[in-house]
């Protein structure tokens, strides 16, 4: 059986060798314009017009149209969403699925719903794709993903702003009402159920960076993949890099940027991390 990975694009995730991969585009929405996240989007002057524009703004997942794209004419698929206590995308990829199977009823999708997004999807993606690279059948990968997701994969993150979280109704009122305070870094974690949960406000980046190994160690973290996602702060994902290597030499460690819907809620010096516990 030939398998497919499809991610939706809060992960991040453009390309992956070495397997079948799509995209589905989430899209970012003012009264004026649209971006879609897909491979066309132009993230600088998009975040450029964004930090000018005073009016509304959202955003919305992909559509059962899309995540059909997505699968293609797979005869499996793993699908992996943002957090389905945050998007829609996971409903709108499970009503995929349903259409999916009645068109061709001998075909199999898997939908997990990442409970997070951004790194610790791409973590999720590349796990999936050592399990399909090494033969497992449908079934056995999906029992050892589900284990991987649930015991082995994490995202943490330092937010600058929560502006785009706080407007959409993304993030509590109490957490929102720290930020906007001037140098205050938000340092944050995907809980067990799929929301942002905030663990520090704490000034300056160096402080959040230290603040997000501490919190890392204690979650089971001992050198173990990292996955890194950073909107316009190269400098400060790369020092957190930098840190950990002090301690974990051989880390393996990957930093990419931010894509659309990431770059909108994250924010411009946003830095998000997955990383792999043991
Ligand atoms: O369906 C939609 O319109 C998408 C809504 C997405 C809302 C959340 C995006 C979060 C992006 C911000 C930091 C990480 C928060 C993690 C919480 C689990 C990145």
């Amino acid at each position: 059986m030939a398998y497919r990975i499809a991610l939706d694009s809060s992960s991040n995730v453009t390309a992956l060798d070495g397997v079948e991969f799509a995209s589905a585009p989430l899209t970012i929405i003012t009264d004026e314009r649209q971006f879609v996240d897909n491979e066309t989007i132009d993230l600088d002057a998009m975040l450029k017009y964004l930090s000018a524009y005073k009016g509304r703004s959202s955003t919305s997942c992909p559509n059962v149209g899309d995540w059909l794209n997505a699968f293609a004419d797979a005869e499996g698929v793993f699908v992996v969403t943002i957090t389905s206590a945050l998007s829609g995308s996971y409903s709108s990829a499970m009503q995929a699925r349903e259409v999916y199977l009645q068109m061709h009823p001998d075909r199999k999708v898997c939908v997990l719903d990442s409970l997070s997004t951004g790194p610790e999807m791409a973590l999720i993606a590349e796990k999936l794709r050592e399990l399909i690279n090494s033969g497992l059948g449908f079934e056995e990968i999906e029992t050892e993903i589900r284990n991987y997701m649930a015991e082995h994969s994490h995202l943490i993150f330092v937010l600058k702003s929560l502006n785009n979280m706080a407007r959409n109704g993304r993030v509590s009122p109490i957490v929102a009402k720290a930020v906007g305070l001037l140098g205050i870094h938000i340092l944050g974690e995907a809980g067990s159920k799929g929301t942002l949960e905030s663990l520090h406000k704490t000034r300056g980046e160096k402080s959040a960076v230290k603040l997000m190994v501490e919190e890392m160690k204690k979650r089971g973290f001992k050198g173990g993949k990292v996955r890194i996602a950073q909107c316009q702060n190269s400098t400060g994902a790369v020092a957190f890099a930098n840190l950990i290597r002090e301690e974990f030499p051989f880390c393996d460690i990957h930093v990419t940027h931010t894509t659309g819907l990431c770059s909108y809620y994250a924010e411009i010096g946003g830095i998000m991390v997955g990383y792999e516990s043991e």
